[in-house]
């Protein structure tokens, strides 16, 4: 008999195991007691610790078999690099994805243990700030679902998104020490652990053939481990990767110092590898400008170029590099990996020994960027004088990226000296700084914005010299949720009924859920209308249960639910929010309560630590909140609660318990919003303004079953330079009420003047985000809703017709059509 070689042992299948509820039991028993030494009875997180290696061990088989069909040579590989992968929990999405809800349900109801306490028990992956890192999350959900050979590539921060707390209404920081009792989804990979430089500086030789290299040399070194987390398909045998670093030490240290007898100096030095991967920024559309931020993007972008490299020369059995760029494919989240482009240059030309141009035009082939925002706030630049410390060879690469570059646009606009200052990668007016944006577009060959609005604004503006040397290389993609987790994880109970209807096809396919407009009609449908308010009202019911836990409030279930969760930004206007609860209050005081609709109103989100004035318009929210809650006055018409540490785990029970979505914006300002879409699909209407994705939000569902009201972009530049806040006071008594009572010092009479900078803000012409100009609008467009409410049949229909158009809004389009446009990817079918 032929014994089988090593390299065929490794290919051999794994049985896979048995999931009934019997074997699941087992299992979840050896992990519990032989693995973690805990017994029933024990703390609840061990159990959730327990099912969850239960639930890995059964995706290991599929996840084993989807890296050997992608290591095939010639698999088109996607990698998308992320500083950031918002994820939340993982157990309750394996158990959808696998099918396995009624096993595992049934398993641990035998042992007369909760599923829902048990998957309550899961710490939440915050490793991001908003959209952006959920965006990350929800993209390789869907990948994984639409069988595309993506690789996620991330940080695995020490520390996540801090914990939010109040303090006297005031926001106080927490570090969120999330991996403290392990994590059971990662599998540490040691073996492909990789080298990453910084410092030293760079020497030109000769090489063997008399050409003249460059050498970066006397660098510090630091060393990135891979830690795997697996990101299962629904309903599909594809498990893809998501493969998060972190940094380590080398084991060489100083020896001068050693041999001088400071050998634990020497040691402890080498803590300072450690801090890259120790904590997320976690100041969202701002950038923070320090080295520890460049140098979390740096080790980002080599680590995992290299791994890309190190998977691809394995699979292509050689480095035949006029190959790599139709393998390989990199999608940069917004500007915070760009060193990527740089970086891969010198992989390939100091490294690979490629000349420029044959290392340009594979860099330039392979990478792609996403620009998330328009605010100059965010835009990223990095003084000159601390890449030339941190990474000197990486800058003279971008410099002669820049003159290469330059000499082009030179060509095409002699004499234009205006344009090149303009279009320089390096910012010239004083302190030099490295533009990443202009990076990021010069070194690839697709550049998108994240909603149509958004993309047409960046051509028209930020980016118009540069759209109009390559108009070919910009492009719109709109941005998605998953519908795995935002609608049939996080509402089983409309799930159950939208199933009982048209079947379950629209899970991984939400283009199926337009079948539901066929049940809009009450006459026809009077019980599937039944249905659907008995199902919000479950889920009003659950939201109430958390905001009595986590706020002390009474949310009263017949009340309109009004809710704005996001990040805490002037752009966002929260601060409009407030003016329309304390008028609501005012109103309420003067007796003005004809046809009244009771509110129950939600605000929750964080504020960058650093950030005053976001610090600000929580207190303020808070302080509102005290009086209108504790005035008998007021009873059930209103309620008023700041949700403290607004996270992916507490939105999965926000969405679906909301009546009404606030997505408020100042039009031009969000590229696109996501919340928007979770809360539409869940079935609530939206009031909002004409920008990010609310446009195609409101062209899908039609202006009837949205309450748009306030300027539109253009309006809103238009007004920018005659803006007179003081005169939309003047005109609207409404206002004059509201501003008044604010700065009489009603809700902060023990704490005078601590709302000024609130109020100068607003009251300022130069305010950018121009609150006063949309109240007007805003509090007419409220009218309405109140007056839709009136007629719950009505707002039904209106309801239903919400989640029944919300199909575009599946980031399974998204993925759909960054692999039709920019990834060029076919699908990879595992086990079959
Ligand atoms: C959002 F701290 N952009 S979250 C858009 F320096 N940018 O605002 C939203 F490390 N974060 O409209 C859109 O729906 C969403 O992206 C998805 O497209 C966000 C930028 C950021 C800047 C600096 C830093 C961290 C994050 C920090």
């Amino acid at each position: 008999m032929n014994e089988p070689k090593a390299s065929e042992l490794c290919l051999l299948p794994l049985e896979r195991l048995k999931s009934d509820p019997d074997a699941l039991q087992g299992d979840f028993l050896h992990y519990l007691n032989r693995h973690l030494g805990r017994f029933l009875g024990c703390s609840p997180n061990y159990m959730y610790a327990a099912m969850a290696y239960t639930l890995r061990d059964r995706l290991i088989t599929d996840w084993r078999d989807t890296w050997i069909e992608y290591k095939e040579p010639g698999v088109r590989r996607a990698y998308y690099m992320s500083l950031e992968f918002l994820i939340g929990r993982s157990l309750g999405n394996h158990i959808l994805n696998m099918g396995l809800e009624t096993e595992v349900e049934q398993a641990l109801h035998d042992m007369l243990l909760d599923t829902e306490e048990i998957l309550g028990n899961e710490p939440d992956a915050g490793l991001g700030n908003g959209g952006l890192g959920r965006l990350a999350a929800c993209f390789i959900d869907s990948c994984a679902t639409l069988q595309l050979p993506v690789i996620g590539y991330g940080i695995r921060y020490e520390y996540g998104m801090f914990r939010q707390k109040l303090l006297n209404g005031r926001q106080v920081e927490e570090p969120d020490h999330w991996l403290r009792d392990g994590n059971p989804w990662e599998l540490e990979r040691p073996e492909y652990t990789q080298r990453i430089h910084f410092g030293g500086h760079t020497e030109i030789y000769k090489d063997e053939r008399g050409r003249n290299r460059v050498r970066w040399v006397d660098t510090n070194d630091v060393l990135a481990i891979p830690y795997d987390l697996p990101v299962s398909g629904y309903g599909n045998n594809t498990v893809n990767t998501l493969r998060l670093w972190k940094a380590t030490t080398t084991d060489e240290f100083n020896l001068d110092e050693f041999n001088a007898g400071s050998y634990t100096e020497a040691v402890a030095a080498k803590n300072d590898a450690e801090h890259i991967s120790m904590v997320l920024y976690p100041n969202d559309a701002s950038e923070s400008g320090k080295v520890l931020r460049l140098r979390q993007q740096y080790f980002l972008a080599s680590a995992s170029l290299q791994d890309a490299i190190r998977i691809w020369e394995y699979a292509e059995g050689g480095p035949h590099y006029e190959r790599f760029a139709r393998d390989n494919v990199f999608q940069m989240n917004d500007t915070h990996p760009t060193i990527a482009v740089a970086e891969l240059m010198r992989i390939l030309i100091d490294e690979k020994h490629l000349d420029w141009d044959d290392a340009w035009n594979i860099t330039t082939a392979c990478m792609a960027y996403t620009n998330h925002t328009l605010l100059p706030e965010a835009l990223e630049k990095w003084p000159v004088a601390i890449f030339k410390q941190l990474l000197p060879r990486l800058l003279e690469i971008i410099y002669e990226i820049n003159a290469r570059f330059l000499e082009k646009v030179a060509m095409k606009w002699p004499g234009d000296t205006e344009r090149l200052r303009r279009m320089s990668i390096i910012e010239e007016n004083g302190e030099q700084y490295v533009r990443m944006a202009y990076l990021a577009i010069v070194g690839s060959f697709s550049v998108n914005g994240v909603a149509a609005l958004h993309s047409q604004l960046l051509v028209d503006g930020l980016f118009r010299d540069f759209h109009a040397l390559w108009p070919e290389k910009f492009n719109n993609k709109t941005n998605g949720v998953t519908p795995r987790r935002w609608i049939a994880h996080a509402n089983p109970k409309m799930t159950g009924l939208i199933s009982s209807q048209i079947g379950e096809e629209w899970i991984s396919d939400l283009t199926r859920i337009a079948e539901l407009k066929a049940y809009a009609d009450e006459e026809e449908h009077a019980e599937f209308h039944e249905a659907w308010r008995e199902v919000k009202r479950e889920n009003k019911k659950r939201l109430a249960a958390l905001v009595k836990k986590e706020c002390g409030i009474d949310f009263p279930l017949d009340s309109l639910f009004d809710i704005q969760v996001k990040r805490i930004h002037e752009y966002k206007r929260q601060l409009l929010n407030v003016l329309h609860l304390i008028h609501l209050y005012s109103r309420i005081k003067r007796g003005d309560t004809d046809n009244w609709v009771n509110r129950c109103v939600l605000i929750g989100g964080k504020a960058a630590p650093g950030y005053e004035m976001a610090k600000d318009i929580i207190k303020l929210i808070n302080n509102v909140a005290h009086m209108v809650n504790n005035d008998p006055d007021v009873g059930d018409r209103l309620k008023l609660v700041f949700f403290p540490n607004y996270s992916v785990s507490s939105m999965e029970v926000i969405a679906p318990g909301a009546d009404l979505s606030e997505q408020i914006s100042t039009a031009g300002k969000e590229a696109s919003g996501t919340g928007n879409m979770k809360f539409m699909m869940n079935g609530a209407l939206t009031i909002g303004t004409y920008d990010g994705a609310n446009i195609e939000i409101m062209d899908a569902v039609g202006e009837e079953n949205f309450f748009l009201f306030g300027l539109r972009a253009e309006e809103v530049q238009e007004m920018r330079h005659q803006y007179n806040p003081a005169g939309f006071i003047d005109e609207d008594s409404d206002l004059q009420a509201v501003m008044q009572l604010l700065e009489s010092g009603y809700f902060n009479a023990r704490e005078p003047g601590i709302f000024n900078n609130i109020i100068n803000a607003m009251k300022s012409p130069s305010d950018p985000w121009m609150t006063l100009a949309d109240f007007r609008s805003y509090v007419d467009a409220q009218q309405r809703v109140n007056e839709a409410w009136h007629y719950k049949h009505a707002w039904t229909r209106m309801s239903i017709l919400n989640t029944a158009c919300s199909g575009f809004f599946s980031t399974d389009r998204t993925m759909q059509q960054y692999n039709e446009k920019i990834w060029k990817l076919d699908p990879v079918t595992v086990g079959e």
